[in-house]
């Protein structure tokens, strides 16, 4: 029935009470309950009551997870997880949440102020930053001590140098701040035409989804957090966060590369995590570690290369050697972030994969000390003797050496292995051209390609990283070595036309360091050649070493620029650039991270408190603390040895 309104009629309540008096009775009630509200807050403990009038999920921040793997404390995907507030900084360190704030909006609108309540924010300290507290019934048993772990570091992570100062920019600074607008560039490009796709692809200005990742989406976005967060590009780290948060499912059903998955996607939210706190980082990063594991579902614990993420079944890559052939480089360079996904999940499954994949490569038969390039995953015999420090075989070393100092150098597993497969290479494989260039060529069964991929040229750097825990009598014979062989991949790029390198160059015919022919010189935006830069310049500062990063730098702008971000080109030795049409995830992830190291202060990322995986994400260094415990967990009965 309509309800017709009669002017001058005041209707009077229910009760009978007239306006002015309905007024008084709220205005007497709403006064009481903030009064009852209020005092609940102020009462000693009220942690129960609190939770009883608080949202759940600020009982558990980063810990409402529905168990799907029977004794697996996070198992089944959370696809909204909690956002608890970042640890407090370390001293003398900026305040991650400045760069990681709590809050998103729609339109990646960035918010300086934390709103959320105050409680909230404590509640979330105490599982992701601080100190645990005791568990809950029904509640996960594992947290990370966030906090402790940030107490622990030698250096504030991004090192002590004075910033905003009123100082005229020095050259350095200046050359900072162009990788830094290169990054933003790059960046900006891909959120504008490819936002959430895989890659962005610079001439047909659209994303690319590729199929190596499963059906997973945003490697783009994965790959640059760290970067951005590094750069102080606060907006756009913000963006990448909300993106993660928001659009980051991992309820995908296609068929992943072991490796790729692991190296950027863990990798890269690891990474996030260890800056930031966020608990967002480590929930989704060991979720995703979850999905990987049926690929170790074989009969020697070698896992195979491609998992399928729907039905838990794996498979080799079907062009190995027979089909059926893993790969060194693939099933080697796990390690790193392994132990990681162990020590913030509290789940040892991941670090026993890892050490039994060790244990195996340390006790099978190695032709001359060299580690083939592909083994059988049934069988355990390499397939054939195919041995490379550039591609299949590359990053397999550098986790070796790399294991040791994450360990901060109580892994004497790692150590031993790595120095014993630098000496066969040494013997085997590193030769010195006529003309006097230092390289380390691939070996056939005994037969030698006088050759070196772009890729071989990441280990000057790894050589440079060891060569401080060598034999005494070996030190300065490394460091020398791993001069000799980033001074051989400079020349690979001073000899083409664009400064840039070829993907691959040869030591014969008459031909130094030069590609043979067009379909080995292509550069892709790979980062091996900078990442050595980084590290020569890191042991001796010889400006030499930031001369030729910045001749990267003047070639990149010249031959990769496009009006859409990035790309590679078809051929370095022509100076009318042929581009591709891709922005390569690594090219943020690594190339223009290791440049702004490179030209940035020792004790950003110091490498004294953190290792680089292989695609450049930073994870820390398990420094003891004051217990002896060897990690960074509040729990030494899940840590791995
Ligand atoms: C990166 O994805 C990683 O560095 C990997 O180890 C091999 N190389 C590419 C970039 O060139």
């Amino acid at each position: 029935m309509l309800m017709r309104k009669v002017p001058g009629f005041v209707p009077a309540s229910p009760w009978g009470l007239r306006l002015p008096q309905k007024f008084l009775f709220l205005l007497f009630l709403s006064g009481l309950f903030t009064l009852c509200f209020g005092a609940l807050f102020l009462l000693p403990n009220s942690s129960r009551l609190k939770r009883f009038f608080l949202a759940p999920r600020t009982q558990q921040p980063g810990l409402e997870v529905v168990p799907e793997v029977p004794g697996h404390p996070l198992a089944g995907e959370q696809e909204s997880p909690p956002n608890p507030a970042p640890a407090a900084p370390a001293p003398g360190e900026e305040d991650p949440s400045s760069l990681a704030s709590p809050r998103r909006r729609k339109g990646w609108t960035r918010r300086t102020q934390p709103t959320r309540p105050r409680e909230e924010a404590t509640a979330a300290r105490s599982s992701a930053g601080g100190r645990a507290e005791a568990p809950q019934e029904g509640s996960l048993p594992f947290s990370f001590d966030f906090n402790a772990f940030r107490s622990r570091l030698r250096h504030p992570v991004l090192g002590t140098r004075t910033r905003g100062s009123e100082e005229p920019q020095s050259l350095v600074q200046t050359q900072r701040e162009k990788i830094k607008e290169m990054m933003q560039f790059a960046w900006q490009s891909y959120k504008r035409y490819a936002m959430g796709k895989n890659e962005l692809q610079p001439l047909t200005k659209d994303g690319y989804q590729g199929n190596m990742f499963g059906g997973l989406s945003g490697a783009t976005v994965i790959d640059s957090l760290d970067t951005l967060y590094l750069m102080e590009l606060k907006e756009e780290f913000q963006e990448a966060k909300a993106w993660v948060e928001e659009n980051f499912h991992l309820n995908v059903s296609g068929e992943a590369s072991l490796f790729e998955v692991n190296i950027r996607y863990i990798g890269g939210l690891l990474s996030a995590f260890y800056l930031t706190g966020e608990e967002v980082f480590r929930m989704k990063a060991i979720k995703l570690g979850e999905k990987l594991l049926p690929a170790f579902n074989t009969p020697t614990g070698i896992p195979k290369g491609v998992v399928n993420f729907k039905s838990g079944s794996n498979r080799s890559w079907g062009w190995t050697t027979t089909g059926s052939s893993s790969i060194l480089a693939e099933f080697g360079s796990l390690h790193l972030e392994f132990l990681h996904l162990s020590e913030l999940s509290g789940n040892q499954v991941f670090a026993e994969k890892v050490r039994h994949i060790r244990k195996f490569l340390r006790k099978i038969d190695k032709p001359f000390g060299l580690y083939p390039n592909f083994i059988s995953p049934v069988s355990g015999n390499w397939i054939q003797h195919h041995v490379s420090v550039g591609g299949l075989g590359d990053s397999f070393y550098e986790y070796l050496i790399k294991s040791w100092l994450m360990s901060a150098k109580t892994d004497t597993e790692a150590k031993d292995m790595y120095y014993e497969a630098l000496t066969a290479i040494e013997t085997h494989l590193v030769n010195v051209s006529p003309g006097g260039l230092t390289y380390i060529a691939e070996w056939r069964g005994g037969n030698l390609d006088h050759k070196m991929g772009h890729l071989a040229c990441f280990s000057g750097g790894m050589i440079a990283l060891g060569a401080e825990d060598a034999e005494e009598d070996k030190r300065a014979h490394y460091r020398e070595l791993a001069a000799q062989i980033t001074k051989t991949c400079h020349e690979s790029y001073d000899r083409s036309d664009t400064k840039l390198g070829p993907e691959a160059f040869w030591f014969n015919s008459g031909k130094e360091a030069v590609a043979t022919q067009l379909s080995e010189s292509y550069y892709i935006l790979r980062p091996e050649v900078v990442e050595s830069y980084m590290y020569l310049w890191r042991q001796t500062h010889n400006p030499i070493y930031r001369e030729w990063g910045w001749e990267v730098v003047m070639a990149l702008e010249k031959y990769c620029r496009t009006e859409a971000g990035f790309a590679g080109i078809q051929d370095v030795y022509s100076s009318i650039p042929n581009h591709d049409n891709k922005q390569q995830t690594f090219f943020l992830a690594e190339t223009l991270k290791y440049l702004y190291l490179l030209f940035s202060e020792d004790d950003m990322l110091s490498l004294e408190d953190w290792v680089f995986n292989t695609e450049a994400h930073p994870l820390p260094v398990n420094h003891s603390d004051s217990a002896g415990r060897v990690g960074a967990n509040s729990d030494p009965s899940s840590l791995p040895p």
